[in-house]
């Protein structure tokens, strides 16, 4: 869906507010508490937050890439595991299905991923499997009408609630490599299904990740993505395309508020008798993180608009990801820098939003996997030009 101008201003305009008057105020809470208050999730699921992505037809708002980076931009000011919580529903624990799912797959799960009733997950990294992605070594074996899985995924996030995974495994072992690899949607509850013990983690603290292990789960046929084998490597890759441009409005979000926090403590605290923003060596701090933040938003405007127009955005996609994520990580240490002592004491926030903003510049693909998409395909270019 293409929302009128006045629209979309309307619905940005609610999620600023939503996030200024009921995210902001809970984020110490969720942090000390490890969960996000229930009447906050319901308001979510009101909001349509669970269904930005879901096309209209099955319950979702249908946004175009460009209309869910607005709203991003905005979800991301607040501690990232508000996001965190519906953002798989939004992404790839939905898009699998939303890009390569047959009609009745669509039909039988997206109304429910878009409502928030059914939690969906994204099941593709394992102990020996991280950015090797096409590696994946959990297996389905076609035993009639059913496939029989067996593997353990890990560090899977929103495991613990899902009830809904999409699961990469190998289906060909004789296959090594990314062809060998076919999707499923897997429901949570099957018997030979489990989830392990939540982790304790560096930062983000309301959103959880731990293993799902597979003990000769049995699946129905009809849960293979799609209907044919050996996609899922590409489903992943396509899935993730899409996820990277939604993190890097997350960090383009979460940079411009740390901005405020820096600003506001900067404007108020007196040293030598006059505000720190008075410094020069501070100010550096303050227009390189201005200058960083306003290029990332507009790499994440540019590739969402592309994505939309229907160009292959893979490339740009591992550009803003890499820049955004690695933007966030510097306006965030210098947010904590600007606070001095402070930065390093709970109650101010600056070092909860450090630690919450690391994780964006390893999770749907490293900084060291988006560099080397982006060299890859800038060799693939220069030899088409050479004709080699
Ligand atoms: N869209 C569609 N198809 C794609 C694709 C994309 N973005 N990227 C690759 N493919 C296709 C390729 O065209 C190739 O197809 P053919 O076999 O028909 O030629 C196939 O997928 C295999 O691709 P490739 O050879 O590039 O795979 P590699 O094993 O070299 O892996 C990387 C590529 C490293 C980019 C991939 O493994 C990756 O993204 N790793 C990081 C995983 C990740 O983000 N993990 C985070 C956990 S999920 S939160």
């Amino acid at each position: 869906m293409t929302l009128d101008l006045e629209t979309r201003e309307q619905l940005v305009a609610t999620i600023r507010r939503f996030v200024d008057e009921r995210l902001l105020p809970a984020e110490a809470e969720v942090a000390e508490s490890d969960s996000i208050p229930d009447l906050i999730v319901e308001e979510m699921k009101e909001l349509g937050l669970f269904g930005l992505s879901i096309p209209e037809e099955f319950g979702g708002l249908g946004l175009t890439m460009s209309e869910e980076a607005a709203l991003i931009f905005e979800i991301g000011r607040a501690a990232p595991a508000f996001r965190s919580l519906f953002a798989t529903n939004v992404g790839i624990g939905s898009q699998g299905l939303v890009i390569d799912g047959t009609p009745e797959q669509k039909a039988q799960y997206l109304p429910r991923i878009a409502s928030g009733e059914l939690i969906g997950s994204f099941a593709l990294t394992e102990p020996d499997v991280g950015s090797d992605a096409g590696s994946v070594r959990t297996t389905a074996l076609r035993d009639g009408d059913s496939y029989i899985l067996n593997g353990t995924k890990r560090y899977i996030t929103n495991a613990p609630l899902a009830g809904l995974f999409t699961v990469m495994a190998r289906t060909d072992p004789a296959q090594k490599g990314a062809q060998g690899v076919s999707a499923f949607a897997v429901e949570a509850g099957l018997p030979g299904l489990s989830t392990g013990r939540p982790e304790k983690k560096m930062g983000q603290q309301g959103a959880h990740v731990c293993d799902v292990i597979f003990e000769n789960c049995r699946v129905p046929a009809s849960a293979l993505i799609g209907g044919v084998e050996g996609m899922g490597f590409k489903t992943a890759m396509k899935v993730l395309d899409k996820g990277r441009l939604h993190i890097a409005a997350a960090c383009v979000g979460l940079a411009e508020r740390i901005m405020d926090d820096m600003m506001d403590y900067a404007v108020t605290r007196k040293q030598f008798g006059k505000p720190i923003a008075d410094f020069q060596m501070l100010q550096v701090m303050f227009a390189d993180s201005r200058a960083e933040a306003y290029a990332a938003r507009a790499m994440v405007e540019d590739a969402a608009r592309r994505r939309d127009a229907g160009e292959s955005v893979a490339t740009l996609a591992s550009c803003a990801k890499m820049f955004a994520s690695e933007m966030v990580g510097r306006v965030a240490d210098r947010n904590v820098q600007v606070h001095g002592g402070a930065g390093y004491i709970r109650e101010y926030r600056a070092e909860q939003l450090f630690r919450d903003a690391r994780l964006f510049r390893i999770y749907e693909g490293t900084t060291q996997i988006q560099q080397g998409i982006i060299a890859r395909t800038m060799a693939a270019e220069a030899r088409a030009r050479l004709g080699l």
